[in-house]
């Protein structure tokens, strides 16, 4: 059966096309840098937003009008299922990404949970065969049921705790199964609402042993995904565990687990945590932890997790230079972590948003390789932190100096010739850039 039968594949169609279902800068057989736009891009689908999400949100039912809306249980999932294999082929997609609970129904028991999973991995699987798209990631969803309340891993109680172990452990034999290029752990539940009833250092530490044994259990059947934390600093818990990039870093060296690890970093959770996303990029990348990005974007008037497609092309362009001075993503992708607005509710609208996305991290990697071309940031940085390529600057750098000698620099300095930020400068030339591509 076809459910997107009025959707014929989607083609790069260049600029001016009018037709709302063609690409208008995404190319995947154009080279930038000597690789294609598909193989730097490395876009992937969220099975939950695009195939299991209907459009409610905590004031409302669900609105979206999809054709298996009659379907439930296992039929409802195996529905999802061809329905995402069509999807991906006309929307082109190289990668997908899924929770467990979003391919199959939980059951009563662990057990039963895994034999639905067992069931729809299987058909998944099958479809893979005839498909070019790939697993990026897959996760357990230790958040949503009940039992999580308190959290997974951080869970006063240790049958939730053990649950939360079992769940990942399946977690890895589906991704090995289905040959994921890396599994996530987003700490849904895993932080605090209130210190009164907390012990903190007790929930992080049971935290870090689970990482440990996921890893080890991965190496014991010959998984070798790349793994990778999803920070995020509030909502559903007051503080979360994993905030930003700079506090997951640091509870990955105090227990360490820094060299097994990098980061999936998501746009709307760090502007949550008060950053910008190519600032989280930024720090993830220079400690070498730029893994993977959920590419989406929030909504800035609003103080929750809204999960928009990206079509802001400052944000994609800004995480594009990142990525590409991180020489690209490895094994990680851009994965749309990212739903239709709720009134956005016709099947049409899974194809609008995706295509907006592609195409506005295309318009970001084509003007942030120009700019690395033309040493844009480069040279602005440059000159700014001239004065520390000689004299008493570099000595500063090499750890030369000390007090001492720096008093005796500046005593009797009368004027610094500091020179302007020129910030504004800057962003018009970007300007200049994004309308020049
Ligand atoms: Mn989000």
């Amino acid at each position: 059966m076809a459910y997107f039968d009025e959707i014929s594949k989607v083609k790069y169609e260049g600029r001016n096309s009018d037709n709302p279902f063609a690409f208008k800068f995404y190319n995947p057989e154009e080279k930038i840098n000597g690789k294609t736009m598909e193989e730097t891009l490395r876009y992937g689908i969220a099975y939950w937003h695009t195939f299991t999400g209907d459009g409610g949100d905590p004031f409302g039912a669900g609105t979206a009008i999809r054709p298996w809306d009659h379907l439930k249980g296992m039929d409802l999932a195996k529905a999802r299922v061809e329905a995402a294999f069509e999807f991906f082929e006309k929307i082109d997609a190289p990668f997908f990404c899924f929770h467990d609970v979003d391919i199959a129904p939980e059951g009563d028991t662990l057990r039963e949970t895994n034999k639905n999973l067992d069931e729809i991995v299987a058909m998944i699987k099958e479809y893979m065969k005839d498909s070019k798209t790939k697993l990026l990631w897959n996760t357990a969803n230790n958040f949503t049921n009940p039992r999580w309340t308190h959290g997974a891993g951080t869970s006063p109680h240790a049958d939730v705790f053990a649950y939360a172990a079992g769940k990942i452990k399946k977690g890895l034999e589906v991704g090995k199964e289905l040959g994921a290029e890396n599994y996530v752990f987003w700490g849904g539940r895993e932080g605090y609402e209130s210190l009164l009833n907390t012990n903190m250092k007790l929930e992080q530490s049971n935290l870090a042993s689970l990482y440990h044994m996921a890893l080890d259990y991965s190496k014991e059947i010959g998984f070798d995904a790349q793994f990778l934390i999803e920070p995020k600093p509030k909502e559903p818990t007051t503080h979360q565990y994993d905030f930003d990039v700079a506090t997951a870093t640091a509870f990955l060296q105090q227990y360490d687990l820094q060299d097994h690890f990098k980061f999936n970093i998501e746009a709307n959770h760090a502007t949550l945590a008060g950053h910008t996303f190519e600032h989280e990029l930024r720090v993830a990348r220079e400690s070498g932890m730029l893994g993977s990005v959920d590419a989406n974007q929030g909504d800035l008037l609003l103080g929750w997790d809204t999960d928009e497609f990206p079509t802001d092309l400052y944000s994609t362009t800004l995480a594009m230079y990142e990525i590409l001075k991180n020489g690209g993503l490895g094994r990680g992708g851009l994965n749309f972590d990212a739903k239709v607005r709720r009134g956005s509710f016709e099947t049409d609208d899974l194809f609008h948003a995706h295509i907006a996305g592609m195409d506005a991290f295309a318009i970001g990697l084509k003007v942030a390789q120009k700019m690395i071309d033309d040493n844009f940031f480069e040279g602005i940085v440059d000159d700014r932190y001239e004065t520390f390529k000689s004299g008493i600057g570099k000595q500063i750098v090499d750890g030369k100096t000390s007090l001492k000698e720096l008093e005796a620099h500046a005593i009797d300095i009368k004027d610094i010739n500091l020179k302007s930020g020129q910030v504004e400068k800057i962003k018009a030339k970007m300007n200049q850039y994004l309308l020049n591509i």
